[in-house]
């Protein structure tokens, strides 16, 4: 019987068997396990056309043992309401409104399954195996499982979930079988190697693969190109980490200090560059020479390393690599593992301990900032090896062990089994969306004594909760920037601050805020956020904005473009530095207005205006020919496009006297889904090939986009044909839901990162509800928008 716990944010899942009588006895449990059994089975039918499984069976026994903040009871009874509804919009709503609210934690967030990249259970695995750290075996066999069910049919797995096959995925989700004791002789495993050896063999495996296999002992870091760690000895140069005082970039900045690259790229090179740099090794056990044997199409000790220094699969490759690049890894290369006394003298009498010290430094503050849980998935499981590698601190063991409590934090389980997830959760995200589209229709619960209202005053909650309250200690030091009063994408305890979470939950805050204000009733907002912690929030959002007038994520962008020419990762793109993207502009735009809205006489109300204008001109400047924005983190246009017009519109921008809305609500009318259906769909191709990809059916989150989009344009007053095109999107929204239980269907993944490697979202309820919301407001009633 599986369990999900949740506790502030936290979330993890647990394992209790139960006795067949138990379950005799309490019929609900049977019930229960047997929706569960179902599920199961319907999917292992329906493979690969399930592969973006959805969640919704565990989903609902979460919901079933969570105390949410309503039981199962009081949403019975208010689902039964929706009945006597004869607005069928409200209607809808309202089921859907009920629906999301079984899910909601106890602590106020919403759990779900943020998995879909299929390169990262693999080294998390491996890290166990060299760490000595036993998974149950309840997690190893839901492991297994899902890694089968993500098999494509040519014995391959690829970047992704929904992507097709290549090496990277191929050969550590081989390693990763093997590691949970799947035999070589096995079916799956025979095609898997025989998809590895037609292509080449792991020779061909991307970088990242061949550190992980390199760290396992079955291939050789001769065959890397280096990672040398003493680039963290390089100077930083002028410029402010930290976005105290401006600018990031200095007159005499270092533009390589891989300080200032993007924080998600440094922190996974970092640890790489120190178990390079001390040529980490686990032993060789049977399995080690085993798999030595498996994964080559030559006997391993005849392989020449160097040679496969540059290859990658065909399949993988996604960014070019330029020449000058290869030519900066010769000449690394060389350093390395020159055996002339002189560089031996300088290298490893000098240079490399100081270096391994630093890198060291900056890993295990990193953890402790964190609370051992780490910026994301990669650099978690690669802090926790060079934690088990470093026995000389003196808390050596409890920070290690400290790392091994929290790698459940990492794992999820879902229908299609246990995943590794891309973060420790997406807690704040969502529930700082789900706030929103709540608040959309706030005055069909608010205003009825509704039991619905809780389910806004524990998004409250959560969003008290997860605010940042502190900067890491000695930001300058290791390189961050400021995080008091910032939001983080997960939890408090991760506590990365990010300029659209924090933005997000700005708004959040002030959307619940104000609703409760205009009602009165202030004081059932417990406990209350002060009014330093929003300013707080605003000052880091300011803190954020760059000079070029756009937003970044972690960070203000700290070095220069042409870096780009720098990266040595095959199959991610726009990795290098922190960027400015039209979502983190938009969102922060937005919150900066909505604050002013709140607070018009802040003594830096000036500066928050010419920061509005200055984003805004930025959204402008980035729109497409076409009139589209693209998405950067979600899939794609549909969404870029939303958020650039929601900034526009809120920034007072109209359709009659703007261009660029005109032109991105043209852009949506031309892209409407082929089948005529009304509604828009696209695949994870617009991403990563920056076109317009339809899929092949109607997506419920991309329409839902649209319409939002194309409500805030107030397209729909241009004439007829507008007015039904709006009508008919909400017509779609509308029959795409389960009347049965509100919900609505999750279909094709819907984020990304790095333009091609797809994460899963659970948007479909939340995006349908906030778009029929503000469809209600616009077009149901006289209700001001
Ligand atoms: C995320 C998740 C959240 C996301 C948004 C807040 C939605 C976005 O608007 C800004 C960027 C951000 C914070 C983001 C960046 C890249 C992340 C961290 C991820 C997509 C989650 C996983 C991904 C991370 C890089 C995955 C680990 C893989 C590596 C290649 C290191």
């Amino acid at each position: 019987m599986w369990r999900l716990c949740s506790d502030r944010g936290r979330q993890w899942w647990t394992f209790t068997a139960v006795e067949p009588a138990e379950v005799a006895a309490k019929p609900a449990l049977a019930k229960e396990l047997a929706l569960i059994e179902a599920a199961r089975q319907t999917f292992s039918q329906q493979r690969l056309e399930r592969k973006q499984a959805a969640d919704r069976v565990y989903r609902i026994q979460a919901a079933l043992n969570a105390q949410g903040p309503l039981s199962s009871a009081e949403l019975d009874e208010e689902f039964a309401k929706a009945s006597s509804r004869t607005n069928e919009v409200e209607a809808t709503l309202w089921r859907g409104l009920c629906w999301y609210a079984r899910l909601q934690q106890p602590d106020g967030h919403w759990p779900g399954d943020y998995g879909g990249p299929m390169f990262l259970l693999p080294g998390l695995l491996i890290v166990c195996y060299l760490s000595r750290t036993v998974l149950p075996e309840s997690h190893r066999s839901e492991m297994r499982r899902y890694i089968l069910n993500m098999q494509n049919s040519d014995g391959g797995w690829g970047l992704h979930i929904e992507a097709p096959s290549g090496m990277f995925g191929t050969v550590l989700n081989y390693v990763a079988l093997r590691l949970l004791d799947v035999d070589a002789s096995e079916a799956s495993l025979v095609s898997a190697r025989r998809f590895i050896h037609e292509h080449g063999g792991a020779v061909m495996t991307p970088s990242w693969g061949k550190f992980w296999l390199a760290c396992l002992g079955c291939y050789s870091w001769r065959g890397m190109n280096p990672l040398t760690p003493e680039m963290w000895l390089l100077p930083y140069g002028s410029g402010d980490p930290t976005g105290r005082t401006r600018p990031a970039i200095g007159w005499l900045s270092n533009p390589i200090m891989p300080a200032r690259y993007w924080c998600h790229c440094r922190v996974v090179y970092l640890p790489m560059s120190h178990l390079y740099g001390m040529r980490a090794c686990g032993p060789e056990t049977a399995l080690v020479r085993a798999l030595r044997e498996e994964l080559y199409t030559e006997p391993y000790d005849k392989i020449d390393w160097p040679r496969y220094r540059h290859s990658c699969c065909p399949l993988d490759e996604y960014t070019d690599r330029p020449r000058v690049q290869k030519l900066l890894w010769d000449v690394l290369y060389v350093y390395e593992w020159s055996t002339n006394p002189l560089i031996r003298r300088l290298r490893d009498g000098w240079l490399r301990p100081r270096a391994l010290r630093e890198t060291l430094l900056q890993v295990r503050q990193e953890d402790v900032n964190t609370k051992w849980i780490c910026i994301g998935p990669v650099n978690k499981a690669i802090n926790m090896l060079v934690s088990w590698y470093d026995r000389a601190s003196a808390d050596a063991e409890a920070h290690f062990q400290a790392h091994q409590d929290r790698v459940k934090d990492y794992l999820w389980l879902a229908e299609d089994g246990m995943k590794m997830q891309g973060y420790n959760g997406s807690q704040l995200w969502d529930t700082a969306f789900a706030a929103q589209a709540y608040a959309e229709s706030a005055d069909l619960f608010l205003d009825t004594n509704s039991k619905l209202s809780e389910v806004l005053l524990a998004c409250w909650r959560y969003l008290e909760m997860s605010q940042v309250l502190e900067d890491v200690p000695d930001p300058a030091r290791f390189y961050r920037h400021i995080s008091k009063g910032a939001w983080p994408f997960s939890t408090r305890d991760h506590g990365w601050p990010i300029s659209d979470c924090t933005a997000e939950g700005l708004r959040a805050v002030l959307a619940i805020q104000s609703l409760y204000r205009q009602r009165g009733r202030e004081e059932l907002l417990t406990p209350p956020i002060s009014e330093e912690r929003l300013f707080d929030a605003l000052n880091v959002i300011l803190s954020f904005q760059n000079p070029s007038g756009g937003w970044a994520t972690y960070e203000n962008t700290r070095s220069y473009p042409w870096l780009e020419y720098l990266n040595p990762s095959e199959v991610f793109s726009d990795i290098m530095i922190d960027w400015d993207h039209v979502e983190c502009t938009s969102a922060c735009v937005r919150s900066l207005i909505a604050f002013l809205k709140m607070y018009p006489e802040h003594p830096r109300r000036m500066e928050i205006a010419e920061a509005i204008r200055r984003g805004v001109s930025w959204i402008k400047r980035v729109q497409l020919s076409d009139g589209s924005w693209y998405g950067n983190w979600g899939v794609c246009f549909t969404y870029g496009t939303w958020f650039a017009v929601e900034a526009l519109v809120g920034a007072g921008e109209r359709l009659d006297s703007c261009p660029e809305l005109e032109r991105a609500c043209l852009f949506l009318e031309a892209h409407q889904h082929p089948s005529g259906l009304g509604g828009w769909g696209e695949t994870f191709e617009s991403c990563s090939k920056k076109r317009w990809h339809h899929a092949p059916e109607i997506q419920t989150v991309n329409t839902a986009w649209a319409l939002m989009t194309l409500l805030a344009a107030r397209w729909y007053e241009r004439g007829p044909e507008q007015r039904e095109l709006v009508h008919r999107a909400a017509r779609f929204l509308q029959s795409a839901q389960r009347v049965s239980d509100g919900s609505w269907d999750q279909q094709l993944i819907k984020g990304v990162f790095n333009r091609n490697c797809m994460i899963t979202y659970n948007y479909e309820t939340v995006f349908a509800l906030w778009a029929l919301g503000r469809y209600r407001h616009a077009l149901q009633t006289n209700l001001p928008t």
